[in-house]
């Protein structure tokens, strides 16, 4: 005979994420938030009326007048901040003071110095705080990681990454990520070369050592302003700890690139090489043959396969990784621990190596970078 329970098991409360911002990275965090079994509980922003359109607009369940309305909140588990560059770091900090876990877009903070304190002060509160450097979490990106940490491509002998763009080739296109008091001091590197930086040394499993870094501004009055500051261009050589060497090529101006983040790492023995816009595939090449190995999760190592939500031939992609990205900071809220969750740790990782190569842009010469 079954037992008939009687006792009512309440559902697991869902996280309650608040969002605040509402552009094009508040709506794929949102899209994330929502796959993770989320409740899209609260929205902010500079204004209430910019909070109660991003509300409308991305099928929030309450605008909130003001980001401290937001954050004095019991009901809100968990902050995503999608905000320009400049405000990430104090709305993480008043979010970690306020009990809350938090997602801060990157860069997490536009000095290392501020980086180093909101990752202090996230351990200080026990609470989780993300960064997504999403790249990480293509499948085939993990499985790259999985095959050079597994040895079958020999030591690394060399490495070269490029993360070229083109959405600012037009003398006229715009941004705030253009202007120094809204993207901070460095735009293409910390933008994106950050994502190139962090995906180089994840699946290398190795850390720049130091670095040689030349930037151009090719259009400095951009859009009629004055002086532009910020880079459109990086080329940076680098030396990591087990003594490989490479190139970075790092730009928003590539006509034809739109969202072109490459790796190739040399073993002694193999290549490997990740191409984002082509995430199902890996290039692996040898001195006998080179073969293109295409996702199937029979095939992968256990962490690429935990994240291939669908069969082989079904093609995942950028969104994908952003919902495994949330899922796993999820996770880590309820108290698992994921491999490879890129934290506020890793955010001041990216906030040395930006500063670094702005450091030796400027002085022409080769830069250490802080561990
Ligand atoms: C613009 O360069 C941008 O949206 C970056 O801000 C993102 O981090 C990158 O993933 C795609 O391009």
């Amino acid at each position: 005979m079954c037992s008939m329970t009687t006792d009512v098991i309440a559902p697991a409360r869902a996280i309650h994420a608040g969002i605040i911002g509402g552009g094009f990275m508040a709506a794929v965090h949102s899209r994330a938030a929502r796959a993770a079994s989320a409740a899209l509980a609260g929205s902010a922003s500079s204004s209430a009326g910019r909070a109660a359109d991003a509300a409308e607009r991305l099928g929030i369940a309450a605008a909130y007048d003001s980001v401290e309305e937001l954050l004095a909140d019991p009901a809100i588990d968990v902050v995503h901040v999608c905000t320009p560059n400049t405000t990430h770091a104090g709305y993480a900090r008043a979010a970690l003071l306020a009990g809350k876990h938090v997602i801060c877009e990157k860069p997490l903070a536009t000095s290392a110095a501020d980086a180093a304190e909101l990752a202090a002060l996230a351990g200080e509160r026990g609470l989780v705080a993300a960064v997504p450097f999403i790249y990480r979490f293509h499948p085939m990106a993990r499985e790259a990681r999985a095959r050079l940490a597994g040895g079958s491509a020999g030591p690394l002998v060399s490495v070269h990454g490029e993360y070229l763009q083109d959405w600012l080739a037009d003398p006229q296109a715009d941004d705030w990520r253009v202007d120094p008091a809204l993207g901070g001091p460095s735009r293409a590197f910390a933008d994106i070369g950050s994502h190139l930086v962090d995906l180089l040394e994840f699946v290398s499993g190795e850390r720049i050592l130091r670095l040689n870094a030349r930037t151009r501004t090719v259009y400095p009055n951009r859009a009629g302003r004055d002086a532009t500051a910020t880079e459109d261009l990086v080329a940076v050589v680098v030396e990591l700890s087990g003594g490989a060497i490479g190139t970075l090529l790092i730009s928003q101006v590539a006509p034809g690139r739109k969202n072109a983040l490459v790796v190739e790492l040399s073993g002694a023995h193999e290549t490997v090489r990740f191409e984002q816009e082509r995430p199902e595939r890996l290039w692996l090449g040898r001195v006998d043959g080179s073969v293109l190995l295409d996702r199937d999760p029979a095939r992968l190592s256990s962490d690429a396969a935990r994240l291939s939500l669908v069969p082989a031939g079904h093609p995942m992609g950028y969104q994908d990784a952003f919902n495994a990205f949330v899922a796993d900071a999820y996770a880590a809220i309820g108290g698992a621990r994921p491999d490879g969750l890129p934290d506020f740790d890793d955010g001041l990782r990216s906030a040395r190596v930006t500063e670094a190569v702005l450091a030796s842009a400027g002085s022409g010469d080769w830069v250490e970078v802080a561990a």
